[in-house]
């Protein structure tokens, strides 16, 4: 059964509609989202279905194919749901879902078109994998939200109102790279994202003219960003900043590090330059693109796995069997992809090496005792769309 039948089948009448958004992978640009830097996601092939239809009353209603029992409260009471509340008091799933409800009737509580609904949500995007399984959610949910309360929001509102979901409704801190890639999602092409201005441009991949293909390797160690490690990065960028006299990490240079590296502890220091390096490779990979093709790339989305291992210290041991082992067989480049402490690898790999470097990480990952990884080729996809 595909996602779409599942959420259809899961509402249990007919919908008023299904909406759908897809999740991401990031070819570069890696926790820079948050210090307003630079960032070069993809939105991929796989997506999440929200089957929805109003009600007559003011209550929202989610279930979804990955929970046993749905999750049922008055529009006007959601906001009491979240951690700026105290503890997050339904499952972190539905957070998701209710808190872009809340996020978008926060914008203007007295709309017209505001109703209670009812949604279903079922979903082929990998969870836990660095995907943005939570920003498809938050897709496809705004998106629905959208139409049915004739909000007339765009893209980049409905991106924000995703983001507004995962920080206060479900207490993760991150950034809005995840929800921009998967709202301006374009086929063929990568979205080049100045978080600071929020500026877009789709910067056309060509990997399939240069026969390439990009592969996930989903180590399957789950992650969760709601958790220590994430919010530690941030708070050393925060304070990094703050030592150099800046609103954000953006505004330092690859220049600035010696005067940097006076400033603070070896810790904070290497936090600083692997975000000061990786927007650097960020704005490289683009000219790289256009001027030379993806075959062009390799190299720094290999440094800027270094970086993470070495400076932002948020890779895992399956992730780099990953990348090394793909690199050994004859990817271009490889790096992991998303917040880190698990979840996914990407792989640069010419069409004729595929098979080659999909055995040599399944097999460096069975010599060292890991769970098989799941490795699939993606392309740059549509972001969200009405199905039905
Ligand atoms: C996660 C976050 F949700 C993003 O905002 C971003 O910070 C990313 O980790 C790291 O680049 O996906």
């Amino acid at each position: 059964m595909t996602a779409l039948t599942a959420a259809r089948d899961l509402l249990g009448t007919d919908p008023d509609g299904i909406w759908s958004a897809p999740g991401r992978v990031n070819l570069i640009g890696e926790h820079t989202d948050y210090n307003e830097g630079f960032v070069l996601p993809f939105a991929i092939p796989h997506r999440t279905f929200a089957a929805a239809r109003l009600r007559e009353d003011d209550r929202i209603r989610v279930s979804s194919t990955f929970a046993e029992e749905p999750v049922e409260v008055a529009l006007a009471d959601l906001s009491a749901l979240f951690p700026s509340e105290g503890d997050l008091r339904v499952p972190e799933w539905s957070a998701y879902a209710l808190g872009v409800a809340w996020a978008l009737r926060d914008l203007d509580p007295s709309a017209p078109g505001i109703r209670g609904a009812d949604i279903a949500i079922a979903s082929d995007v990998p969870v836990g994998a660095g995907l943005s399984s939570s920003a498809a959610i938050e897709g496809a949910v705004a998106s629905a939200l959208n139409d049915l309360w004739n909000l007339g929001l765009d893209p980049v509102a409905l991106a924000r109102a995703g983001r507004r979901a995962e920080n206060e409704a479900v207490g993760a801190p991150t950034g809005i790279m995840d929800q921009m890639a998967s709202m301006l999602g374009v086929a063929d092409a990568a979205t080049f994202l100045d978080c600071r201005t929020l500026e877009t441009q789709s910067i056309p991949t060509g990997f399939t003219d240069a026969g390439l293909e990009l592969l996930v390797i989903d180590t399957r160690v789950k992650h969760a960003h709601s958790t220590g490690g994430y919010r530690d990065r941030r708070d050393a960028c925060e304070r990094g900043a703050a030592l150099m006299g800046v609103p954000a990490l953006r505004d330092v240079t690859v220049d600035d590090l010696p005067r940097a590296a006076e400033l603070m502890d070896d810790v904070t220091f290497r936090r600083v330059r692997h975000i000061v390096t990786e927007n650097q490779r960020v704005l490289d990979t683009v000219a790289a693109l256009r001027s030379d093709g993806p075959r062009a790339i390799g190299d720094l989305l290999t440094a800027s796995h270094a970086s993470m291992r070495d400076d932002f210290e948020i890779s895992v041991a399956e992730l780099d069997t990953a990348v090394d082992a793909a690199l050994e067989a004859g990817a271009l480049g490889a790096r992991m992809t998303g917040g880190g402490f698990g979840g996914a690898a990407i792989a640069l790999v010419s069409h004729a090496d595929v098979a080659a470097v999909t055995d040599a990480v399944e097999s460096a990952f069975a010599d060292a005792g890991y769970l098989a990884p799941h490795i699939f080729a993606v392309a740059p996809s549509a972001g969200p769309r009405r199905d039905a």
